[in-house]
């Protein structure tokens, strides 16, 4: 029989506020939920962006976190695919097997429970968490910065337990994406001329997916100069800061690809360079997926003609992965040694330092801040 626990948790009680460390109630998991004790949980950009209160979909006060690794607690009624002890990855993106999007084979988003995850509450419409009887909002189906979260069954991916989890929660969200993007959604080619717009975790992580499809050339774009050296040593042929231009960036990788890249990806959740990302594609073929997230109220715009003349322009979700029946295979691949982790992880701290990987981040200091509990 399990009870209601207290829990470390860093709540975001507003938009712009810093985190604030509280110890918060946790509920028992319900029918067909399993709480996890959190080990590490990496901190990524969109966390920041709900922060900010950009996010249309921002409940506060949340728990945010959604890039984490963790041991099952217990488990609620039903529950037969974790047990306790075993070592899961939570998903942002579940997979429950039997809706519509799950069934489509063209898709990895699932419709099961997408509703209540977006108002920051379980399947049932309500919260596991509470602070002196308030409740608190869930995020991202996720909440991974609390020492214990709940989670949904189909939210869990169910990993080797020799993986670090301390490394592999990256790929609970940031590697996962950026490798994903290129290997699935775009399905880059050998030989292919590739441009990566944004060098963050999911930026880095696309160069990563685009060296292991053997592009032929990786043009590597920031603004921040400090991150071309990690862009080179995974692969990019090319880094390019778009300050030492004076025109569109687009004409500038026109020209120096003899007419555009046959895929761009964009990792910053910038519209005009989603614009210069779509219009650095080759005439006829070029492909541009859409990564980084914009917030509340920004569009996207080009002339209709860039996509009559054969470009195309695509979005992606978690690297179009499908988290329980693939994630646990690019865990494998990691510790088969076919790409590295621990160059991502540039800070490590505890729960207390939290609102320092923000800074970090923000500052362009960082690429993944890990938080070990
Ligand atoms: P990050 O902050 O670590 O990296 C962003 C990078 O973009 C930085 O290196 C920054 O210097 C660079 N940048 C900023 N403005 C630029 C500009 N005008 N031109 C060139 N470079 C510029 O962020 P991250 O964690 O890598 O996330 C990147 C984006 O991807 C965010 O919008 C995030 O919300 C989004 N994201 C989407 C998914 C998804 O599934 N679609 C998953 C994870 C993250
Ligand atoms: N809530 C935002 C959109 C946020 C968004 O696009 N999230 C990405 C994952 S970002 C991970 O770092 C995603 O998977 N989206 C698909 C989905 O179903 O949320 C908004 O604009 O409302
Ligand atoms: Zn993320
Ligand atoms: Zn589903």
């Amino acid at each position: 029989m399990t009870e209601t626990i207290k829990s470390r948790a860093a709540v975001a009680w507003g938009p712009g506020k810093p985190l604030s460390i509280e110890e918060v109630d946790v509920m028992p998991p319900q029918a067909g939920e399993v709480r996890i004790r959190v080990i590490a949980s990496g901190v990524c950009h969109t966390d920041a962006f709900t922060l900010s209160g950009d996010d249309p979909e921002g409940n506060f006060p949340a728990i945010l976190g959604h890039e984490g690794g963790g041991i099952v607690e217990s488990v609620g009624e039903g529950v037969t695919s974790v047990a306790v002890g075993d070592h899961v990855i939570p998903l942002y993106t579940p997979e429950c097997g039997e809706c519509k999007f799950c069934k489509s084979g063209k898709t990895n988003l699932c419709g099961k429970i997408r509703d209540t995850q977006g108002k920051g509450l379980m399947p049932d419409g309500t919260s596991r968490f509470s602070k002196d009887g308030e409740p608190i909002f869930h995020y991202m189906g996720c909440s991974t910065f609390s020492e214990y979260t709940v989670l949904p069954e189909i939210s869990l991916a169910r990993v080797d337990k020799a993986a670090p989890l301390e490394e592999v929660c990256l790929l609970g969200c940031g590697v996962t994406t950026g490798m994903g993007a290129v290997m699935n959604t775009a399905k880059v080619e050998e030989g292919a001329t590739v441009a990566i717009f944004g060098l963050g975790g999911i930026g880095l992580s696309a160069i990563i997916g685009a060296a292991m499809a053997k592009a032929g050339r990786i043009i590597a774009l920031d603004i921040n100069e400090s991150k071309f050296d990690l862009a080179r040593q995974l692969g990019a042929t090319d880094c390019v800061n778009p300050k030492d231009y004076d025109k569109p960036i687009q004409e500038v990788i026109v020209e120096l690809t003899d007419g555009g890249v046959d895929y761009s990806f964009e990792c910053i959740g910038n519209v005009d360079v989603m614009r210069s990302a779509l219009e650095c594609c080759h005439k006829g073929w070029g492909e541009s997926v859409i990564i980084g997230v914009a917030g509340a109220g920004q569009e996207i715009s080009t002339r209709p003609f860039q996509l009559v003349t054969g470009r195309v322009w695509k979005g992606s979700a978690f690297g179009g992965v499908k988290g329980r029946s693939e994630l646990p295979e690019y865990v494998e691949r990691y510790m088969a040694g076919e790409f590295k982790l621990n160059d991502f992880i540039t800070h490590t701290m505890g729960l207390d330092g939290i609102n320092d990987a923000f800074d970090l981040m923000h500052k362009g200091e960082s690429i993944r801040s890990v938080i070990h509990f």
